[in-house]
């Protein structure tokens, strides 16, 4: 909750952000992206839906301290020569104090900057924060032709250094605004903090690595939280919804307030499983042999579980094993 009231207070600061572009700006092309000659500006609602429930995640999903949640989103809408966060790039220091510790100031002085140094970024706004892992939060934001990418993200809470989010997602086709447009959102290693799993204690990643895609099989450790080795791809984490509002008069700030919708935890669509292999430790050493004189003794060895399985997973091997031996006090 305090960090919902800090990041609403930052709200304030956000919108004074809102920059109305006066006049011509020198939009250099960049490769990949088409010039956007749509009338005027437009106006989206975006709701982001959390999908990270523990049937499509069940290794070590966080159940308390905190229970799996997500952190307020933060978007921006601008130019394409403005990127909040890429793949295959380090994140900045605002990004990684977002990501790691859901600290936004950073991000947000970032995002500042860059609307005033080369007039690359339209608008920035927030959805706020999330109390369960399958929540809907919402915000409305505008876009401007000149300024049509959407870039966003949003922690994941617990984790280490990973988040959900989109970079320069277009939301202008040639002459005219995309009506409606939904995007699966995967999990991202911003590459500062090398915890593996989602609990992992603080540890940084000296030197930084770049921003990469976390899937079943990537990075390759049992030990990750996302290590699934019977998927092929991970289920969507998140999914946002753009949606053009009829109504694309600018009505000034209050176009950014950011609100929760009162629909709680609804999952519109079929809920995935993805099955979790039990995993049992590696064998003790094999127990002194024990038994009569008379006949042959036998000696015990154990291993215990390390991850119960879950939805229809391969079960528990067996966690005990006897062997006969030679009993060597018996003479
Ligand atoms: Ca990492």
């Amino acid at each position: 909750m305090e960090k919902l009231m800090s990041v609403c207070k930052l709200w304030k600061i956000a919108c004074t952000l809102l920059v109305t572009v006066p006049g011509y700006v020198k939009c250099l092309p960049v490769e990949g992206v088409q010039p956007c000659t749509a009338g005027g500006r437009a106006k989206y609602s975006m709701v982001f839906t959390g999908k990270w429930t523990q049937s499509a995640f069940p290794k070590q999903y966080p159940l308390y301290r905190p229970p799996a949640q997500w952190s307020p989103l933060i978007a921006v809408s601008h130019s394409s020569d403005y990127h909040m966060w890429r793949l295959g790039e380090y994140a900045s220091n605002g990004v990684r104090e977002f990501v790691e510790k859901g600290e936004a100031w950073g991000l947000m002085k970032e995002v500042e900057a860059a609307g005033e140094k080369i007039q690359s970024v339209y608008g920035i706004f927030s959805a706020p924060a999330s109390t369960s892992g399958t929540e809907q939060t919402s915000t409305e934001f505008e876009v401007h032709p000149r300024h049509s990418l959407l870039s966003f993200m949003a922690r994941i809470v617990p984790s280490p250094d990973w988040f959900v989010g989109r970079d320069s997602f277009n939301l202008c086709e040639g002459n005219h605004w995309k009506e409606q447009v939904s995007v699966d959102l995967y999990p991202h290693d911003a590459g500062t903090d090398s915890g593996f799993t989602f609990s992992s204690p603080n540890f940084a990643t000296i030197p930084q690595e770049t921003i990469t895609q976390i899937t079943s099989s990537s990075p390759n450790h049992p030990a990750n939280s996302f290590f699934y080795p019977r998927l092929k791809h991970l289920p969507p984490m998140a999914r946002v919804t753009l949606t053009k509002l009829r109504d694309s008069r600018v009505i000034g700030i209050s176009t950014v307030q950011s609100n929760l919708l009162p629909m709680g935890n609804e999952i519109d669509d079929s809920i995935s499983e993805t099955p979790l292999d039990c995993e049992v430790s590696t064998w003790s050493s094999w127990g002194l042999c024990m038994g009569k004189c008379t006949q042959m003794g036998s000696k015990h060895r154990t291993r215990y579980i390390r991850l119960k399985p879950a939805n229809n997973g391969n079960p528990c091997p067996t966690l005990e094993e006897e062997k006969e031996c030679v009993l060597d006090n018996c003479v």
